[in-house]
């Protein structure tokens, strides 16, 4: 192949590989959000693992003592937008589970303003996700979720709930908000597990 044809089709076909099915770039930030944005005060946040064997709570100071990561990945709306290469700045939950016990295998995320989303634990650790407190270098926004939401960018992105306040251990997937209406309990991008 030539150098010509590699420098332009090579990059095209890079940008197509990281599309999942039905999806369309976009290069704006678009704001989803079912309702309004909640005012949450650093003062006040708290970040909280909930298991049952016990409660891992995390003062807004304390949280930005632990290890962060910068994090450099493209998200999936089921909407249908992409958006590539975003970048972020989190604590990964591995590092957040490190000392927590469960035999529980799924996960219910809670937010400031009621939103839930479920996950399976297993696609939470080893480098899957995050809780984002940084959005391209800046202080996460509050109409993308700031002070803290979950990244979980293998997932569509409504699974990435903002003003995140807790994840609670469940033994059973219960669904969340958008999986009681209609959105797929798992929302692989790559399967379009959009709707059920
Ligand atoms: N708390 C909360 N988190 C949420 C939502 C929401 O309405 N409330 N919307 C979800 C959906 S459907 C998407 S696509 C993304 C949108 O994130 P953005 O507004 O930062 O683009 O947030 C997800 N997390
Ligand atoms: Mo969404």
């Amino acid at each position: 192949m030539s150098f010509v044809t590699r420098g332009f089709g090579g990059r095209s076909r890079d940008r197509d590989d990281r599309l999942p099915p039905g999806q369309t770039l976009v290069h704006d930030f678009p704001v989803l959000s079912a309702g309004p944005t909640p005012e949450v005060d650093t003062e006040e946040w708290s970040f909280t693992i909930v298991a049952e064997t016990g409660t891992h709570r995390w003062t807004w100071d304390e949280f930005q003592a632990l290890p962060a990561e910068d994090i450099t990945t493209d998200i999936h709306c089921v909407t249908h937008w992409s958006k590539l290469g975003t970048s972020w700045r989190g604590v990964s939950l591995d590092t957040l589970f490190e000392d927590v016990e469960s035999q529980f295998d799924f996960v219910m995320a809670h937010s400031f303003g009621g939103y839930t989303t479920n996950v399976p634990l297993d696609e939470l650790l080893d480098g899957q996700a995050w809780i984002a407190t940084e959005f391209d270098g800046e202080p996460l926004d509050p109409e993308h979720g700031g002070p803290a939401r979950l990244l979980v960018p293998h997932l569509y992105f409504w699974k990435s709930a903002k003003w995140v306040r807790s994840l609670v251990m469940m033994p059973r997937d219960d669904p969340g908000f958008w999986e009681q209406n209609g959105y797929h309990i798992h929302g692989d991008p790559w399967q379009e597990e959009r709707y059920w």
